[in-house]
């Protein structure tokens, strides 16, 4: 058996590492019409199509049902017509949130009392209802006030007012309606796709006279998978999908549903592959796709001039969503032409928060302030991340290490991938490669650098880890929910911890204390969690049999798109627990909402090709409008190997991912920076100091992200929301709010770039200081060193613009100020400063500085924890140059003021700009400087 096994895992890696480069094995993931679910919910909806006003909508409400809480929430049956008039219960609430947010939930009523005789009677029998729990910030969501919700109910229909929404219930056929301002935003339902399988045994659905299934149903793969991958999947509660349409009145461009190797703006689906969220290792995946890849997270809006709308399906089942554009509506509740969401899970409840706002940004805030903003990274990991599939040893390590000070070329953390274990066993180190990791992460830490390691959540059998995994039964465990599940992945045969477990959580919080076998003592040693979609090399689609089952006897059909999260969560807190107040890096590739408050994320195995440069923007952009901004792509292309040209602008794109990492599959040729040559070398390290002058600018980013959920790298449409012809682009972007408008070149060959401007502002090129004008597209040279980047007239931009080696070592550099003057004159910025590692800043030991120049004078003030050691210890910080661009006649003295002292300022003009030299104000109070 063993042998056997080890042969297996030979042949998987031979496979995985020397296939050729030949694209995604499509066939390995089932289409729509290959899975149950999607098959007979798409069949559902032809039929209710074709027989368009003929047909007699099944859903309603039981008017006599109806309850009234005094907290704004309605709660009541559904009734499902059955074939025979006999109806199915399902519970439902409407509720409205804190924020104006309205969350429905539909259960089913048969399920909750149990007693249904499936063959598994361990399994817990209600449908899963926890995705909410894991995917919101604190669980639960908080409840409008008392008193803010008026319910008004009538023979047909009940109303609730709060503010200036009303959201109303249609009794016959079920529909909910969304108005804000008197706009119909949303409807749930309009198209009467809701569908609930409701439960029913084999022999009731198959009897000749069955009730359960009606005319315009398909019951393809109800109670089998047909599916050649997951034959053996036992299905135990037969059909049990949830579906309902969902539409957007008056919006034509989508977003969101990530994650696909797609565009920006979500496309029609009709007649094509809907998207589907179903997170597995999708291997060499494609580009313009929306096949399932590593994460999802089932949040998707639309915008319009004047209005933001949001859903958020809070199901974390296989999932796949159908988009159309409708021209004319033609229902009683619409005649807008609108854009319908067709959501399709294959179980749990139906669970959905519906968003309406005045601007995307303002949705941002909402769903961050319901599901989490991304925390506040430790500034390391805002640097260069120098990763490859595999540094070797000790000394390998070191040699990248002493090459990057020999190039010039900052950088703070360098990365492990799996071949530093012994045999793939996790937490242990292969001896004879790294003797002494303490030793070589002290080397490190001189220069303020990190180092970042492998650990997947996959076990390899029969070592002391794994060993505990089984005997405590803290894994994943087989259909029959006793044997621990025992599938294939790099290490061979493995076992999968279950992180669902609060007990499994612990434990694995265990293995990282200080002083264990991986971590030793040092300081500087954080974690990347791979393969967490699950992967499993022998499952089906890549990934763990949907009969699995979980903690509480959850099968893992209901909790497949949330269990990376639960893993990195666990790595989170494992971190957390270890470090002396040190803010923990997890980068992680499976992801689902809410994983922005404890991880990063990359998009996984993408190529070395210019298709790949070019789709890694919208990919980014996606997760950064559905609040999961710390984000970035494998710099350079994961497999094969980048021409130099093409590494060279992966890199000067590579600079603006909030998370920027280069990293290579072990059977590529090395490409460090320094490998390259001139000039390709020096361009690669400017674009990298280039990224760390910009560290405070990505640094208050991130904070604005943390706190109002600011996309960091944020699309040209957030800027511009009335601007509709700026919806559709997706290959440039701002750097949060700092005005700083990009435009990568991701062309072979080109040596120009058209960029478009959003609006009549001035913006100037950061480099040559020229200003472009005028809302519409410019053509800009762009030769191999040059990035198109421009600061939007009216900015204030903070940098450090001293090389050194790592972030922490410019932790007291002084500020260069640049003041891009608006048409009108003036300009404001901000910059936000903690001490970058610890969790100090929440005890208010930080400061924000408000920069504003209102044409004659620049002030800046101060607030925050004034009287903290570390915003105290900045006093020896200073501002070393304030470079004014666009039009300004400065006066013979620059008059300088702070602490109620004054004193004059020299200054330079060059073309288009006024350079003031070391103007000696200290950072940490308010100043001024006239003009
Ligand atoms: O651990 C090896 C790789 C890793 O380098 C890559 O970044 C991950 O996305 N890992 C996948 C496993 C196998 C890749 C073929």
């Amino acid at each position: 058996m063993r042998v056997i096994s080890c042969l297996f895992s030979l042949w998987i890696s031979i496979v995985f590492i020397c296939t050729p480069v030949e694209g995604v094995k499509s066939y390995l993931f089932k289409t729509c019409e290959q899975s149950g679910f999607c098959s007979r919910n798409r069949h559902l909806a032809g039929e209710i199509a074709k027989a368009g006003g003929e047909y007699q909508p099944r859903y309603s409400v039981n008017i006599e049902s109806i309850l009234a809480h005094d907290n704004g929430t309605v709660s009541g049956l559904i009734e499902k017509s059955l074939n025979d008039g006999s109806v199915v219960g399902l519970p439902f609430t409407i509720s409205v949130l804190e924020d104006s947010n309205l969350r429905l939930t539909i259960d089913e009523a048969r399920r909750l009392v149990g007693g249904l005789g499936v063959s598994n009677g361990k399994l817990k029998t209600r449908r899963y209802n926890e995705a909410a729990d894991w995917a919101l910030q604190d669980g639960k969501p908080r409840i409008a006030e008392k008193g803010a919700v008026e319910v008004k109910t009538s023979s047909d229909s009940l109303q609730l007012k709060y503010g200036e929404y009303e959201t109303s219930v249609q009794y016959y056929p079920f529909k909910v309606a969304v108005k804000y301002k008197g706009e119909t935003q949303l409807i749930l339902n309009h198209d009467n796709l809701l569908n609930i399988e409701h439960f029913r045994t084999k022999e009731e659905q198959t009897a000749e006279d069955s009730i359960h299934v009606s005319p315009e149903e398909s019951t393809f793969d109800s109670f089998q998978d047909s599916f050649k991958d997951s034959k053996k999947d036992k299905l135990p509660f037969g059909p049990e999908s949830v579906s309902v349409d969902v539409s957007f009145v008056g919006y034509d461009h989508v977003y969101g549903i990530p994650e696909h190797a797609d565009s920006l703006e979500l496309k029609d689906t009709v007649g094509a592959e809907p998207y589907r969220l179903y997170n597995v290792d999708i291997f060499e995946y494609e580009i313009n796709s929306r096949l399932p890849m590593y994460g999802a997270i089932p949040f998707m809006f639309g915008v319009k001039p004047g209005f933001a709308s949001g859903v958020f399906w809070m199901n974390s089942a296989d999932t796949y969503v159908d988009i159309e554009r409708v021209k004319h509506g033609e229902s009683t509740l619409t005649t807008e032409k609108r854009t319908t969401s067709h959501w399709m899970s294959e179980s749990g409840v139906l669970d959905v928060v519906f968003f309406v706002k005045e601007s995307p940004q303002e949705l941002s805030t909402s769903y961050g302030s319901l599901t989490g903003f991304v925390q506040l990274p430790n500034l390391f990991s805002l640097g260069y991340h120098q990763c490859r599939w595999n540094y070797n040893d000790e000394s390998d390590v070191l040699q990248v290490h002493n090459n990057m000070d020999k190039y010039g070329i900052p950088y703070d953390t360098i990365w492990l991938d799996i071949e530093y274990t012994e045999e793939k066993k996790y937490f242990t180190w292969k001896k004879e490669l790294f003797p002494d990791p303490d030793r070589m992460l002290s080397v490190l830490d001189e220069t303020g650098r990190y180092m970042v390691v492998i650990i997947d959540p996959h076990l390899k059998v029969n070592y002391e880890v794994s060993d505990y995994v089984v005997k405590h039964s803290l894994g994943v465990r087989d259909s029959d929910c006793k044997k621990t599940y025992h599938g294939h992945c790099w290490p061979g045969e493995s076992v999968w911890i279950d992180t669902l477990d609060p007990e499994a959580s612990q434990y694995w919080s265990e293995l990282y204390v200080n002083g264990s076998r991986l971590m030793g003592n040092s300081q500087n040693l954080h974690i990347w969690n791979d393969m967490n979609e699950p992967s499993v090399f022998n499952g089906p689609e890549t990934s763990a049999p949907k009969d699995l089952v979980h903690f509480q006897n959850w099968e893992h059909r209901s909790v497949h798109n949330l269990y990376g999260m639960t893993f990195h969560e666990a790595t989170y807190d494992a971190l957390k627990t270890r470090f002396y107040n040190q803010r923990p890096f997890i980068l992680t590739r499976s992801f689902f909402s809410g994983s922005q408050r404890t991880a990063a994320m990359w998009t996984g195995d993408n190529m070395a090709k210019w298709e790949y440069l070019r789709g890694s923007i919208p990919m980014v952009l996606t997760l950064n409008v559905v609040g999961m901004p710390f984000a970035g792509a494998d710099v350079g292309g994961f497999f094969g190997d980048p021409s130099k040209e093409l590494l060279v602008r992966w890199y000067q794109t590579g600079i603006w991912y909030p998370f920027f990492r280069a990293h290579a599959h072990i059977d590529s040729r090395r490409r460090e920076p320094w490998i390259a040559g001139e000039p390709y070398t020096s361009i690669m390290r400017d674009a990298v100091r280039l990224r760390y002058a910009l560290l405070p600018v990505f640094y208050t980013a991130f904070q604005e992200s943390h706190t109002v959920g600011t996309p960091v790298m944020r699309p040209v449409f957030y800027e511009t929301p009335n601007n509709v012809a700026s919806y559709g682009i997706e290959d440039e972007f701002f750097v949060g709010n700092s005005g700083l408008l990009v435009k990568p070149v991701v062309d072979e060959g080109a040596t120009s770039v058209d960029v478009y401007l959003p609006d009549d502002e001035l913006y100037y090129d950061f480099q040559t200081f020229i200003a472009l004008h005028g809302q519409g597209f410019h053509t800009v040279e762009a030769p191999l060193e040059k990035i198109p980047v421009f600061i939007k007239g009216g900015h204030v931009v903070a940098m450090k613009q001293r090389y050194r080696r790592s972030s922490k070592l410019m932790k007291y550099d002084p500020y260069t100020l640049v003041i891009a003057l608006s048409s009108k004159g003036s300009a404001s910025g901000k910059l936000y400063i903690d001490d970058g590692e610890t969790f100090d800043n929440e005890l208010g030991d930080f400061v924000n500085v408000a920069f504003t120049f209102d044409g004659r004078k620049l002030s800046s003030s101060v607030t925050g924890g004034l009287d903290q050691p570390f915003v105290q210890s900045l006093a020896r910080v200073t501002v070393e140059r304030i470079i004014f661009i666009g039009d300004l006649k400065p006066s013979k003295e620059i008059k300088v003021s702070q602490g109620g002292e004054q004193w004059v300022a020299q200054y330079e003009s060059s073309e288009g700009a006024i350079t003031i030299k070391n103007p000696q104000v200290k950072i940490n109070s308010d100043w001024t400087v006239s003009v």
